[in-house]
């Protein structure tokens, strides 16, 4: 029986930059006086981010779900909007706050992304958009949305909280869709404590977002449109300059994580790794499989319960889906009998603990934690 660990292992640790360089910035901060509104912090992060992920036009925001919502405001949409159930609540919230309807559409159980061939019976005169989520930072089916979007005049946003530097196809993925959103939570692989950002593709979106993230203001004294303040601030900018000079390495460290796990994962019944990596280089945001009861012999929801036993503290990211939210219960669209891969997927799904400073033995000794579990598991049922 394999030991339990000494300490906890979280799901997830931030990206943390060594002290000196942040609180370098700070004094810098507190020298100029000049704490938020476009700040020098702000701008070299901007500057460097558009670098790194090779895109032209990105407007900071102050997290990832001001980055939807205002994203979504600026492209003026009205009526319906296609989305997936099986995303974090900001997704659709972004969607309620924005008063357009969403219509949820069921997944694809191998991307866990939406199902493309079910997103045109949902379409009506109503629809709008297309939201899709690159959920766990695997790319959804872009170039076939693009085509349904094109016949039907969409617009497409994605929800690229997780897809931080994926690139698919040898694109960057906000070259997809008409915009694209990411988070920097602090659980993000790239953080500034709080924040995120709108990535677009050309530049009167990109200023429209600046304008609306500072309350609509087009300058000191004319108000152009209804905004809020949704700005990142100076200390949280600095941050994100010191996480970004550290972000390579760190990716460098989940790809042996990630493969880690894959060998040692790859022979316990019952459990298949979400995260491929054709044609997309991935964005280390996250490590999950799915446990399939009847061959591993036990739920997800067991498992889970059991790797807390040995300190192992996983998460059931979507759990509950969007569509079970109460002030959905009257959509159609939100019926389970509607979403069948989502309501079986969501039951199914486990994020393991994925960071840099994980240790391969640790991974190694979760693995083998999984391993006995599934044993044990068949051992009690034949007895
Ligand atoms: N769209 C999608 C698809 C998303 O996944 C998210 C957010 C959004 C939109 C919205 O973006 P933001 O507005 O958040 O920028 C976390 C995050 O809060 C959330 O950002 C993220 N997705 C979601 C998937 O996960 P929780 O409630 O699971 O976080 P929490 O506090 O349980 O943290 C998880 C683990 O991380 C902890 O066990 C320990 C560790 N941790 C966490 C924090 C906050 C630390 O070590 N230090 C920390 O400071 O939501």
């Amino acid at each position: 029986m394999p030991e339990k660990f000494e300490n906890p292992i979280p799901v997830n640790k931030p990206l943390i930059p060594e002290i000196n360089g942040s609180l370098k910035r700070i004094e810098e901060i507190f020298n100029t006086k000049w704490l938020t509104n476009n700040g020098e912090q702000h701008q070299e992060l901007e500057t460097g981010l558009k670098d790194y992920l090779n895109i032209d036009y990105l407007s900071l925001v102050n997290n990832g779900t001001m980055a939807l919502l205002l994203g979504i405001k600026s492209l003026d949409l009205n009526g319906e909007v296609i989305t997936t159930p099986f995303t974090f609540p900001a997704t659709t919230q972004a969607l309620d706050w924005n008063n357009l309807q969403p219509v949820f559409c069921d997944i694809d159980p191998i991307t866990l992304n939406i199902d493309v061939n079910k997103i045109e019976s949902l379409i009506t005169e109503e629809t709008s958009a297309i939201l899709g989520v690159h959920v766990f930072g695997n790319p959804c089916d872009v170039e076939r949305i693009q085509k349904i979007a094109d016949k039907y005049n969409l617009k497409v946003i994605y929800d690229g909280a997780h897809a931080f530097g994926t690139i698919y196809n040898g694109k960057p993925i906000s070259t997809y869709g008409d915009m694209t959103m990411f988070s920097f939570h602090a659980t993000k692989l790239f953080n500034t404590i709080e924040g995120g950002a709108v990535a677009v593709n050309d530049s009167l979106l990109e200023k429209k977002i600046d304008q609306l993230k500072n309350f609509g203001m087009i300058n000191k004294e004319e108000v152009g449109m209804s905004g809020l303040n949704a700005k990142l601030n100076e200390v949280q900018a600095g941050i994100g300059i010191e996480v970004l000079k550290i972000i390579q390495y760190e990716r460098i460290k989940r790809k042996k994580i990630k493969e880690t796990y894959e060998k040692y994962l790859k022979n316990i019944p019952g459990v298949r790794v979400i995260t491929t990596l054709e044609n997309e280089e991935n964005s280390y945001q996250y490590f999950v499989v799915k446990i399939n009861e009847l061959e591993f012999g036990m739920s997800r929801d067991l498992v889970y319960e059991k790797l807390k036993e040995y300190n192992v503290y996983t998460r059931k990211y979507f759990n509950p889906l969007c569509s079970d939210f109460p002030w959905y219960q009257n959509l159609d669209s939100a019926k389970s009998i509607n979403l069948p891969t989502a309501h079986r997927i969501v039951n199914e799904v486990l994020t393991l603990p994925f960071y840099g400073e994980l240790e391969l033995e640790a991974i190694k000794k979760i693995c083998k934690i999984i391993e006995y579990i599934h044993k044990n598991a068949k051992k009690e049922k034949s007895n």
